[in-house]
C-alpha cells in the first residue's frame, strides 16, 4: 500500500462501503471530530475492491491505525472481511438499507462465526455515533485526557436530563 495512506497518523480509519453510506457514517466521524481525535475515511467496497479492501486490511496496523470502523449496507460483508484480515478491533455499523431498513446489514455484520469478531453497533445514525464514541473510549484506556473528556460528555448528557426534566414540571 502506499505511503500516504494514513499521512496524519491518525489512529482510526472510518471506511464504508459506498459513498451513499457517508451520510450515516458522518455521525461517527462527527464524535470523532469533537474529541478531536484524528482520523482518516475512505470508500472501500468489499464487492467492487475485494483486491483495495485485503490490501486495506492486511496493511493497517503498519500504516499507524489502531481501530477500523467499517460501515456497510445490505449484504454488508466489509466489517467482517476486513476484521478477519487484520487484528485490529473493527467496529461495525450496519447501515439502513433501502430493500430491508437495515436489517439484512445487521444480521450480517453482527453474526460473525466465532473466532474473528466484529462490534457492532445499532443500525444506522445512532450506531455511527456509538461507533465513533466506542473508538474514542478504546483510545481513551490509554489517554487520560480523553478519558476526562469523554467523562465531560456524559455529564452533558445527564445535564441534558436534568434540564427535560425541569421542562415538564
Ligand atoms: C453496500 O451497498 C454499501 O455499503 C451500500 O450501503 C450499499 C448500496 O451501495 P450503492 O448502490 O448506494 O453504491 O455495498
Amino acid at each position: 500500500m502506499t505511503q500516504d495512506v494514513n499521512p496524519a497518523s491518525a489512529p482510526v480509519a472510518v471506511i464504508m462501503g459506498s459513498a451513499s453510506d457517508w451520510a450515516t457514517m458522518s455521525h461517527a466521524c462527527e464524535m470523532l471530530d469533537q474529541f478531536g481525535v484524528p482520523y482518516v475515511k475512505r470508500v472501500i467496497s468489499a464487492h467492487r475492491t475485494p483486491e483495495l479492501m485485503g490490501e486495506f486490511a492486511r496493511d493497517a496496523r503498519a500504516n499507524g491505525f489502531r481501530i477500523i470502523i467499517a460501515g456497510a449496507g445490505g449484504a454488508a460483508h466489509l466489517p467482517g472481511m476486513v476484521a478477519a484480515q487484520t487484528t485490529l478491533p473493527v467496529i461495525g455499523v450496519p447501515v439502513k438499507s433501502r430493500a430491508l431498513s437495515g436489517l439484512d446489514s445487521l444480521l450480517s455484520i453482527v453474526q460473525m462465526p466465532g473466532g474473528i469478531p466484529v462490534a457492532t453497533t445499532a443500525i444506522g445514525d445512532s450506531g455511527a455515533t456509538n461507533a465513533g464514541l466506542l473508538a474514542v473510549s478504546m483510545l481513551a484506556m490509554t489517554d487520560d485526557a480523553l478519558a476526562a473528556k469523554l467523562q465531560d460528555y456524559r455529564d452533558g448528557l445527564k445535564e441534558k436530563v436534568a434540564a427535560s426534566n425541569a421542562e415538564l414540571v
